[in-house]
C-alpha cells in the first residue's frame, strides 16, 4: 500500500478547488469565478485498491489586505509543511508573475529529497480555455522559473498540461502523484472523500452559491456559518459587514436569498431544509476575535 499527502497551492483564481474536484471524482471544495473564494483548507481523498492520495487544497497565495487574507496566506504556507507530493498550479492564459513565482518557490523547497528527486508537479491549467501557443508559452515560462529559481526540487519538477473542467491531461497527473507517494497505510476509511465537516461544509455551498449571485463588492464581506442542525433542518446565517449589504444579499422581495436557498438543497440530500438569516458584524474581515469564531 502507498500513501499520502498532497498539496495543491498556487495564486486564486488559477483552478486549485476544481483540480481537487476532479482528482477525487466529486465535489468537495466549492469553486467560483472570484479570487479567495477557498477559505478553509480542504482535504480530499483519492482512493486506489493499491494506494490513498490525500489532497489539501488551500487559500490561494495573494498580497494580504487584511486580517484575513493574512490568515489564508498562513493557512496556504502551512500546508506545504509535511507532505510527500506538492502541486503548483498555473493559469494557461495569464502570464507568470511574481504571485507564481512565490508559489513555486514554497513547492521547490517542499518535498524535495537529498538527491534532488521528489520536485514539485508543475500544472498548467485551463488549456481548453488557451491558444496551443499559450500552452506551450506558459510551460517554458514555468521551467524557466523553476531553472531561475533552482533549489533542491527543480532538477525533478515535471510538467503538466490540463484542464480541470474537462478533465483532459488529468490522468497523467495522477499517475505521476501515485508514483510518488511512500509506502504507507490507508489515513482514511474508504467511502471518505472529504474530511469537511457538515456544517462547514454546507454554510460553503452557501457561500458559493451567493458568490454566483451576489455582486462584484460582496464577496470578500460574507462569511456563512451554521448556528443550528437538527437535520433536517439547518440553520445557516449569512454574516454581512455593513448594513447597506443587507438588501443586497437578500434582493428584492427575498429573490436572491431564494435561489440561493433552491440551488444549495439541490445539493443536499432529499428533505433538507436550509433557513437563511441575514445578520450585519461590523468589520468582521479585521477582527481576530470574528475570524475564530468563523473558524478561518
Ligand atoms: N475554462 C476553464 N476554467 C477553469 C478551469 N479550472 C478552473 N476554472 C475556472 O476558474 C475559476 C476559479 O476556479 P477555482 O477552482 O475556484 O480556483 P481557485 O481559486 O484556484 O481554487 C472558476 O470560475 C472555475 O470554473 C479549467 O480547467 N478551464
Ligand atoms: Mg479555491
Amino acid at each position: 500500500m502507498h500513501s499520502g499527502f498532497v498539496a495543491i497551492v498556487g495564486r486564486p483564481n488559477v483552478g486549485k478547488s476544481t483540480l481537487l474536484n476532479r482528482l477525487v471524482g466529486t465535489k468537495v471544495s466549492i469553486t467560483s469565478s472570484r479570487p479567495n473564494t477557498t477559505r478553509f483548507t480542504v482535504r480530499g481523498v483519492l482512493h486506489r485498491d493499491d494506494a490513498q492520495a490525500v489532497f489539501v487544497d488551500t487559500p490561494g497565495l495573494h498580497k494580504p489586505r487584511n486580517a484575513l487574507g493574512g490568515r489564508l496566506n498562513e493557512a496556504a504556507m502551512a500546508s506545504l509543511h509535511d507532505v510527500d507530493v506538492a502541486i503548483a498550479v498555473l493559469d494557461a492564459t495569464a502570464r507568470i508573475g511574481p504571485g507564481d513565482r512565490r508559489v513555486l518557490a514554497g513547492a521547490l523547497g517542499a518535498t524535495a529529497g537529498p538527491q534532488g528527486e521528489g520536485g514539485p508537479l508543475v500544472v498548467v491549467n485551463k488549456i481548453d480555455r488557451a491558444r496551443p501557443g499559450q500552452v506551450l508559452e506558459r510551460l517554458q515560462e514555468g521551467c524557466d522559473a523553476v531553472e531561475e529559481l533552482g533549489g533542491p526540487g527543480a532538477s525533478s519538477a515535471q510538467y503538466f498540461p490540463l484542464s480541470a473542467t474537462t478533465g483532459q491531461g488529468v490522468e497523467a497527473l495522477v499517475e505521476a502523484v501515485l508514483e510518488r507517494l511512500p509506502e504507507g497505510p490507508p489515513y482514511f476509511p474508504p467511502d471518505m472523500v472529504s474530511d469537511l465537516p457538515e456544517p462547514i461544509a454546507v454554510a460553503e455551498l452557501v457561500r458559493e452559491q451567493l458568490l454566483r449571485h451576489a455582486r462584484e463588492e460582496l464577496p470578500h464581506s460574507i462569511a456563512c456559518v451554521v448556528s443550528e442542525w437538527e437535520w433536517p433542518r439547518i440553520r445557516c446565517e449569512i454574516l454581512v459587514e455593513r448594513e447597506s449589504q443587507k438588501g443586497i444579499v437578500i434582493g428584492a422581495g427575498g429573490e436572491v436569498l431564494k435561489a440561493v436557498g433552491t440551488a444549495v438543497r439541490a445539493q443536499l440530500p432529499d428533505g433538507a431544509y436550509v433557513e437563511l438569516f441575514v445578520r450585519v458584524e461590523p468589520h468582521w474581515p479585521q477582527r481576530a476575535d470574528a475570524l475564530d469564531r468563523l473558524g478561518y
